[in-house]
């Protein structure tokens, strides 16, 4: 056996290095192009439910959408299930809510209806943005689970105040940079009364307003004027989405508030304000990129409603109000 040089011992470790670092480069390019969605890496390792059927389930609602995105309503999931896949992963959930002015009257029942019913066992982070940081209510809060309070302006126009929340959520997210995984944005004047939790995880998660879902896609109150930027012809639009509650990970929901504000100002800088005002750019973006899952209205319901037969479970539902009375202005 020869003996090999100094020479050749410094060379092929050299030639080694290079071939590992390129090996890695490679690994980090590839990862680039293809990223690892966590989606794909749940694990059921020693769970026990139910039986699944393609041939049993419900029939009475559309559950899946034309781009084949899940449209989730009671029935179509198993919580052991999902919560068995998403408990070893330790996700964490960031909450905006907006509470200026009197809508702070509604923050407490808020708060306390999601600690009964929105991720129950999970990491939640509630982040309450407010006018008056001292009047927040002390709700107590299970291990894992907490309240940020970020002070914003008052504002005279109710307007503003919702135009502005695609800004201070698109901040928001930029600040949390990665340290939470999921996000949802929800009204304040609304209570949870039944599960929200795992089944609704998603890139891009809208939900279907209770208002619209039986009118035709002309009839929706989508922005019609075509200068602004939120417009949609009659012949456009899949769902009308609410502007109340939406979600999904962290860069997709970045992206759309970055967009949805990006656009308002837009239409701002010429004098226009769209019908609904980040309702409306919301709706023009969920046309554009689709949501990859779609949430019924048993997600927002509006308590003023009658329960329609496809609604088995109201799980979060718009209280009742007198807009004259709690509005800055009318
Ligand atoms: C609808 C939408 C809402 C928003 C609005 C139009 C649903 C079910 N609701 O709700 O999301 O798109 O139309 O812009 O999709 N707020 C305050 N102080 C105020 C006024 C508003 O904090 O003085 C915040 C609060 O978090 C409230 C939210 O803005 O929940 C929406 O305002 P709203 O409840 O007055 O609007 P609403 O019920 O007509």
């Amino acid at each position: 056996m020869r003996v090999m040089s100094g020479k050749t011992v410094t060379a092929t470790l050299l030639l080694l290095s290079f071939l590992l670092l390129g090996v890695l480069y490679s690994y980090q390019n590839y990862s680039d192009v293809l990223p690892l969605s966590e989606e794909f890496h749940l694990e059921a390792k020693h769970l026990r439910y139910q039986q699944p059927s393609i041939l049993i389930g419900r029939t009475d609602v559309v559950t899946v959408t034309p781009w084949l995105a899940p449209v989730v309503w009671e029935g179509t999931f198993d919580p052991v299930l999902l919560d068995g896949l998403y408990r070893p992963r330790n996700i964490s959930v960031a909450v905006t809510v907006f509470a200026v002015g009197k809508y702070i009257r509604f923050l407490e029942a808020f708060l306390q209806t999601a600690e009964q019913h929105f991720f129950v066992g999970f990491n939640v982070h509630v982040y309450i943005f407010t006018d008056q940081p001292n009047e927040v209510p002390r709700v107590h809060m299970a291990p894992g689970r907490q309240v940020t309070v970020c002070s914003v302006p008052s504002s005279r126009r109710w307007q503003e105040i919702s135009a502005r929340r695609m800004e201070l959520i698109q901040t928001l997210i930029e600040e949390l940079s990665n340290h939470m995984d999921y996000i949802f944005c929800l009204d304040v004047d609304s209570r949870f009364h039944g599960r929200w939790g795992t089944e609704s995880l998603g890139g891009l998660v809208g939900v279907i307003h209770p208002g619209y879902y039986r009118n035709r896609r002309n009839k929706f109150p989508y922005e019609r004027r075509p200068e602004s930027r939120a417009y949609l012809a009659p012949e456009e639009g899949d769902f009308y989405y609410c502007g109340g509650a939406f979600g999904g990970r962290l860069q997709e929901v970045h992206l759309m508030a970055k967009t949805c504000r990006q656009d308002f100002e837009a239409d701002a800088r010429g004098g226009m304000e769209a019908a609904w005002q980040e309702e409306s750019h919301l709706n023009r973006y969920m046309w554009i990129h689709k949501p990859t899952k779609v949430l019924s209205p048993e997600y927002l319901w509006q308590d003023f409603k009658s329960r329609e037969p496809e609604i088995r479970l109201i799980r979060f539902s718009g209280v009742t109000k007198n807009y004259a009375e709690i509005r800055p202005n009318t």
